[in-house]
């Protein structure tokens, strides 16, 4: 078994503010920062799947064309129960939620099962936070979104590995 999701991870400058930001966070909220390496907003959340349901898989996900486009983080928050602390956008741009949402198409028309909760976009920066943080306005953190990956989580190593990545129309070549 895998344990398996679907992401967008920020270019290198974007990743530089936010690890920053992640580190300020964290302190703020009492809680662990997100390795700079490791900060990703994730589209689709699979769970558990069985390693022989991959080729599968990467099939349902192929995106049908879908262009690049700018992602701007302009909001921090958190959710309580979690006990994680995110930046967000306040208000998602209708390319990101139709690239999550025809992910999701495809993988439950494949017959994948998937969270039924609305998708609130976000990007974990601190986790097991112990202070509460109202939501804030964030100078936003901008990157251009120009691919998606599908990327496991390493039990017990803390750590990602990207399984396959899809280019976005005018993006990566
Ligand atoms: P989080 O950052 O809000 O914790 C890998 O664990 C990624 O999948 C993380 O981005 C995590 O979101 C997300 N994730 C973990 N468990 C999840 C669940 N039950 N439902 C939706 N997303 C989940």
């Amino acid at each position: 078994m895998a344990r398996l999701f679907f992401a967008l991870w920020p270019d290198e400058a974007a990743r530089g503010a936010l690890a920053a930001m992640s580190k300020d966070l964290a302190r703020r909220c009492a809680g662990r920062p997100v390795p700079g390496a490791n900060l990703h907003l994730t589209l689709a959340f699979l769970g558990e799947v069985d390693a022989s349901a991959i080729p599968a898989l990467r099939h349902a996900a192929r995106p049908g064309p879908t262009a690049a486009f700018e992602l701007a983080l302009d909001q921090l928050g958190a959710f309580a129960r979690a006990g994680v602390a995110w930046a967000g956008c306040r208000r998602p741009p209708p390319e990101l939620l139709a690239l999550q949402a025809g992910i999701v198409r495809r993988l439950r028309e494949a017959g994948f099962a998937l969270d039924e909760r609305a998708f609130a976009a976000h990007l974990t920066l601190a986790r097991r936070i112990r202070e509460p943080l109202a939501p804030e306005p964030l100078e936003a953190v901008r990157w251009r979104v120009d691919s998606f990956a599908l990327v496991e989580s390493v039990r017990g190593e803390g750590a990602y590995r990207t399984l396959a990545e899809w280019p976005l129309e005018g993006g990566k070549t």
